[in-house]
């Protein structure tokens, strides 16, 4: 089921980034959470790159895709095109059935998409850009394995899309966190595939109702709409992501599979056959003045908030 889908950055990525190789390291994960989720003490498989750190458990085939970028976990282009090639990886090994997404910045799981990729740069920039975004959401919506997010910190717009694109959403219970698709606040417009995505997670009003007002969730709110699907104390979210994949991988993966396509598949479809055309809306949409000025008003807001 996984979208056969080519980076298009993947040599110019494998110039600039030293992908770490494969190696065999201690099990990274606390015993605890281990002895929890009744998974065994096993070899740990690690690979790494700028911004991305992959730890693969290979024998309960789960692996823990920590996200390390610094201050904010932004989605930049080449966070997007490590991201898509650590997943790809996975996806092709058949030690690895699950994938739980966490960050290893404190307070935050991922600021969404990188605003300075898509502030004074060119049409080609903006087209390279918005095809790697696009290409992240096909990968992870269309996976194969099972995906948690495992959300540690606030989670707007592109973060809150990589959350809300896993099977299962856990996030820490702390109401300093939010997560939500605040774009509207931005002056620009989610496009229909978050929105898709949104609607398929917490129903159409709510999706309306929080696309137009650009809503950020507390914790404790995004649980009430369905948002997330459930809130763990920090120190207990590494284990309990753990004891949620044991049990989504009870089950033979093919039912699975078939039946998360089966769910899915309009809306990657939809995508797929639009895919230039949405690129081209994007660049049509960013470039123009009005919106220009509003993200260049919104990062001075972020600026002066310090
Ligand atoms: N992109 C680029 N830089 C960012 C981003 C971002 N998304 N978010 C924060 N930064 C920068 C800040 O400007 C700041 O930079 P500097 O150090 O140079 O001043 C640095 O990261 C640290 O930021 P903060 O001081 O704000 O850090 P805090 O820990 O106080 O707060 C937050 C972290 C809560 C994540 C806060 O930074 C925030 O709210 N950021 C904005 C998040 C946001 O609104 N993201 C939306 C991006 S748009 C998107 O994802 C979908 C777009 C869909 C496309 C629509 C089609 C047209």
């Amino acid at each position: 089921m996984a979208a056969a889908l080519v980076v298009p950055t993947l040599g110019r990525w494998i110039a600039r980034s030293g992908v770490l190789p494969l190696c065999r390291q201690p099990p990274a994960w606390g015993r605890a959470a281990r002895r929890s989720s009744g998974l065994s003490l096993a070899p740990c498989r690690a690979f790494s790159n700028n911004k991305i750190l992959v730890e693969l458990n290979e024998s309960s085939g789960v692996a823990m895709m920590k996200f390390k970028s610094p201050p904010v976990n932004s989605l930049s282009l080449d966070f997007l095109t490590e991201f898509c090639i650590s997943l790809e990886k996975l996806e092709n090994d058949r030690a690895c059935r699950g994938v739980i997404f966490t960050s290893n910045v404190p307070k935050i799981f991922s600021s969404g998409l990188d605003i300075t990729e898509m502030y004074g740069k060119s049409t080609e920039h903006y087209a390279e850009f918005w095809r790697a975004v696009q290409e992240m959401w096909l990968r992870v919506y269309s996976s194969n394995m099972v995906t948690i997010a495992a959300i540690n910190g606030a989670s707007p717009a592109g973060g809150c899309l990589v959350a809300l694109s896993c099977d299962y959403r856990i996030m820490v219970e702390n109401p300093k966190f939010s997560i939500g698709l605040n774009e509207a606040q931005l002056g620009i417009v989610a496009p229909f595939w978050f929105k898709d995505t949104f609607v398929n997670v917490v129903g159409y009003r709510v999706a309306e109702r929080s696309l137009q007002l650009g809503t950020l969730y507390p914790a404790p709110e995004a649980h009430k709409i369905g948002l997330v699907d459930e809130l763990v104390p920090e120190e207990k979210l590494q284990e309990r992501a753990l004891a949620v994949m044991a049990q989504w991988l009870a089950l033979p993966d093919h039912a699975r599979q078939l039946t998360k396509s089966m769910m899915r598949k309009a809306v990657l479809d939809r995508l797929v056959a639009h895919r230039e055309e949405d690129i081209q809306n994007f660049t049509t949409f960013i470039s123009k003045e009005s919106i220009q000025k509003s993200l260049r008003m919104y990062m001075e807001m972020l600026k002066k908030k310090r």
